[in-house]
């Protein structure tokens, strides 16, 4: 018998099988979820089908661009209609310009910081408004953040704010739906190899740093975030709300 035994989920952000999304949705399942998935954009379309039909022929699987209202309407009507409720809800979505990924932040255009914030911080707002209908026994919104949102890290930068954002939403939902007993947190995690962090400079020094710099002296395995959102959804973590949890083998408590 899982921890998330009986309980219903939806997962926002699986692009392939190193996806954070995924290593979560595993972990999820493992403990007894039954889960929905979105995917954005045709060209994902047939890897998310072939992850998530390995939990069963008949999984839920919508397309979902969270910067279009029409989008998220739909997904949600659609899994209210399958599941009747809901339960378990993880955002791992994130998007800026390459380019702003590259240079200076002060080089940051006015467009490149709409879309980061858009479719990495305000998406959460507008999926959990829309999950809140169907969370009616309560329940736990977990979305994904990094370090670059409380300290500077070299050419994160729009991304860097707009977690910073996300961040702060995650507080500001956690008080608004406390009292529906919806909880909200985020998963600070180290750095992932992900299609997410493909082709970031310098990307494998940072992995190195973190194995040299890190309490652990290591980097954090996917199933390790698997077990942590797998907490936060249980009933374990139900007095805790608004929170950033740190998976990131201690680097975060680090001054030098
Ligand atoms: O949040 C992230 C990355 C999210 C991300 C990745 C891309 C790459 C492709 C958002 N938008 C885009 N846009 C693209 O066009 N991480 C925590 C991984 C990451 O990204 C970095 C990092 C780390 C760590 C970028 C610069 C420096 C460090």
């Amino acid at each position: 018998m899982g921890i998330l035994e009986g309980k219903q989920g939806i997962v926002f952000g699986v692009a392939n099988k190193r996806s954070i999304a995924w290593a979560i949705a595993q972990a999820w399942h493992q403990a007894g979820a039954k889960l929905a998935f979105t995917y954005q954009g045709e060209r994902l379309r047939e890897n998310v089908q072939e992850l998530a039909e390995t939990f069963g022929s008949d999984t839920l699987i919508l397309p979902c661009d969270v910067s279009k209202d029409e989008d998220i309407a739909s997904v949600f009507g659609k899994v209210g209609a399958a599941f009747g409720g809901l339960s378990l809800l993880l955002h791992s979505v994130a998007f800026a310009p390459r380019e702003s990924l590259e240079g200076d932040f002060v080089s940051t255009t006015r467009e490149a910081f709409r879309v980061a914030h858009d479719v990495s911080a305000y998406s959460l707002v507008a999926i959990t408004r829309a999950a809140v209908p169907l969370m009616k026994d309560g329940g736990s919104v977990v979305a994904m953040s990094y370090y670059g949102a409380e300290k500077v890290v070299p050419r994160y930068n729009v991304m860097g704010v707009a977690k910073a954002a996300l961040e702060a939403c995650t507080r500001y939902l956690a008080y608004d739906l406390g009292p529906k007993r919806i909880r909200v947190n985020c998963i600070s995690a180290g750095p992932m190899n992900t299609l997410a962090a493909r082709g970031i400079a310098g990307f494998s020094e940072m992995l190195k740093h973190y194995e040299a710099h890190s309490p652990l002296k290591r980097n954090v395995l996917p199933e390790e975030l698997g077990a942590t959102a797998t907490f936060l959804g249980s009933d374990g973590a139900a007095a805790i709300t608004g929170q950033v949890i740190y998976v990131d083998a201690g680097y975060q408590i680090m001054g030098m």
